[in-house]
């Protein structure tokens, strides 16, 4: 989808070494915390001088990480119309903190569990954003999303050929062509889904 989106002029996806902005023999980025603990800390000169040389007056600037505001489809749709977003990744350990209050615009987690390297999470956020550009995606976009955004409620089940397989039928309403009976059907499926998968959705 990336090489698709690409071909399409809707996104130029460029990868940063932050090693690059290092003067030090070893191209040094993390260091060990202020006030003692486990891991590690990136530094933040080379994440501001990499991010001062890269953005422009439009960039976003995203911090991938589990302490961020959850990702969902209304900011994955808010992102798509940014001109130009840099995505800082680290590993997990951390990252120090005037990075977070003088670099950073959107701290974004994908997530409630533990990676080991943000460029993980990155991948999912670029993704969501990507497939929504003018262009990238035909008509199989739109109509699923629509439908979720606009209900809230998670997808009723779908079926195919055959019509019986290992003796598990498929509803037969799916079968009968009655356009408002299968509508209906599919929204109380949609419900009772939601209800047990995401209660949270309902609440
Ligand atoms: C950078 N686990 O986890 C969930 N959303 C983002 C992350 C994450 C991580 C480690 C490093 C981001």
């Amino acid at each position: 989808m990336m090489g698709r989106a690409q071909e399409a002029g809707a996104l130029l996806l460029q990868i940063h070494d932050l090693r690059a902005w290092t003067h030090d023999r070893h191209h040094v980025v993390d260091d060990a915390p202020f006030g003692g603990g486990q891991g590690m800390v990136m530094k933040p000169e080379p994440l501001f001088a990499a991010v001062e040389s890269l953005r422009t007056d439009a960039s976003m600037v995203v911090l991938m990480t589990p302490q961020g505001r959850r990702f969902d489809q209304v900011l994955a749709r808010e992102f798509s119309t940014a001109p130009h977003v840099i995505i800082i990744c680290g590993h997990y350990e951390g990252i120090d903190h005037r990075v977070i209050e003088h670099l950073v615009d959107a701290e974004i987690s994908i997530g409630d569990y533990v990676l080991t390297n943000g460029a993980i999470a990155a991948v999912v956020f670029v993704d969501a954003i990507v497939r929504l550009q003018p262009g990238v995606l035909g008509h199989e976009q739109s109509a699923a999303d629509d439908s979720f955004s606009s209900s809230g409620l998670l997808e009723a089940p779908q079926y195919t050929r055959p019509a019986e397989f290992r003796g598990w039928k498929v509803p037969e309403v799916l079968l009968s062509g009655h356009h408002a009976e299968i509508a209906a059907w599919r929204q109380r499926e949609a419900q009772r889904r939601t209800r047990e998968n995401r209660p949270d959705l309902l609440s």
